[in-house]
């Protein structure tokens, strides 16, 4: 499908969705929400790809928020229809049963770093930086900002970074979790793709359970998690996957696997 506020490429079985406004700082408005959606179905749909890269395009900004301008004179319905939207495009990237990386280039800010937190984890350049401006326009986040945030970095952290408004920088994010390395920006996008390469390498199967168990328990009490682990556990065993690794490791050479 052809797209004018987002490019899909495919590398090997890595898909690479670049948020594509450069001169908006890459901001959301409708249309950008509407094919980002388009785009996470159609790598959900393609059996071909098994890692899903997110970033912005430029060097400035992974993206800036949703779109201020487009906001701006949204009715009270409307307001509710544009944030359903975003919620619901952004839980789809979180529910994608294949690993999602993002490569935060530069600004993460509002809407922007709501859609860094719906990535399975996030890698920054040393030029990025995260926020939740909303409390200084008047409004509250909502793309899951506050639901999600407190979940990464811990409520006290959340609240802080949620009433003050102010960003962070990467060696901050770093710090409290909200990321898990902290790169050159030139090398951002290859140190991605080498994590998503060791992905690749894995049994798939085992490593989508993996997400959907590490997600469901998230939202449940322990009891109720490890029931959902051992189910998966379980399921791993109906694989060909399975009984490639485990004899590849007995006849202790690399697994081949094929994802089934
Ligand atoms: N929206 C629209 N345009 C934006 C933008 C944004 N979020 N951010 C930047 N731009 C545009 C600028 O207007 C400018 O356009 P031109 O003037 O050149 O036409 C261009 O990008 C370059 O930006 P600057 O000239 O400002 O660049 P600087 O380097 O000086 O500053 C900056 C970079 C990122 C610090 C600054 O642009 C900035 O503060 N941007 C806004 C950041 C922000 O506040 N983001 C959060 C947006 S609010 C909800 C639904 C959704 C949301 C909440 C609720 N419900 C329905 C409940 C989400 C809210 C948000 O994300």
């Amino acid at each position: 499908m052809a797209y004018e506020n987002v490019l899909l490429e495919r590398e090997d079985r890595v898909a690479i969705l670049t948020i594509n406004r450069p001169k908006a700082l890459n901001a959301l408005n409708n249309d950008t929400l509407l094919e980002i959606k388009s785009a996470v179905l159609e790598v959900k749909e393609d059996s071909g790809i098994d890692v899903l890269i997110i970033t912005g395009a430029g060097d400035k900004a992974f993206v800036a928020g949703a779109d201020i301008s487009f906001m701006q004179n949204l009715s009270a319905m409307e307001g509710r229809a544009f944030g359903a939207l975003g919620q619901d495009a952004f839980r789809q990237i979180e529910a994608l049963e294949k690993p999602v990386i993002a490569a935060v280039n530069g600004f993460a800010l509002g809407g922007g770093c709501e859609l860094a937190m719906c990535c399975d984890f996030r890698i920054a350049a040393t030029t990025a930086k995260f926020g939740q401006p909303e409390v200084g326009l008047g409004i509250t986040p909502g793309f899951g900002g506050t639901q999600r945030l407190p979940r990464l970095v811990g409520t006290g952290m959340a609240k802080q970074m949620l009433y003050t408004a102010d960003a962070i920088d990467a060696k901050e994010a770093l710090r409290i979790g909200l990321v898990n390395s902290v790169v050159e920006p030139e090398e951002l996008l290859d140190f991605v793709k080498k994590i998503a390469k060791r992905i690749l390498s894995k049994g798939q199967v085992a490593v989508r359970l993996s997400k959907v168990a590490a997600n469901e328990g998230m939202q449940t009490d322990i009891d109720r998690g490890m029931t959902i682990e051992a189910d998966v556990f379980g399921l791993c065993f109906a694989t060909t996957d399975q009984k490639e690794g485990m004899t590849a490791f007995v006849e202790k050479r690399k697994p081949q696997f094929t994802g089934k």
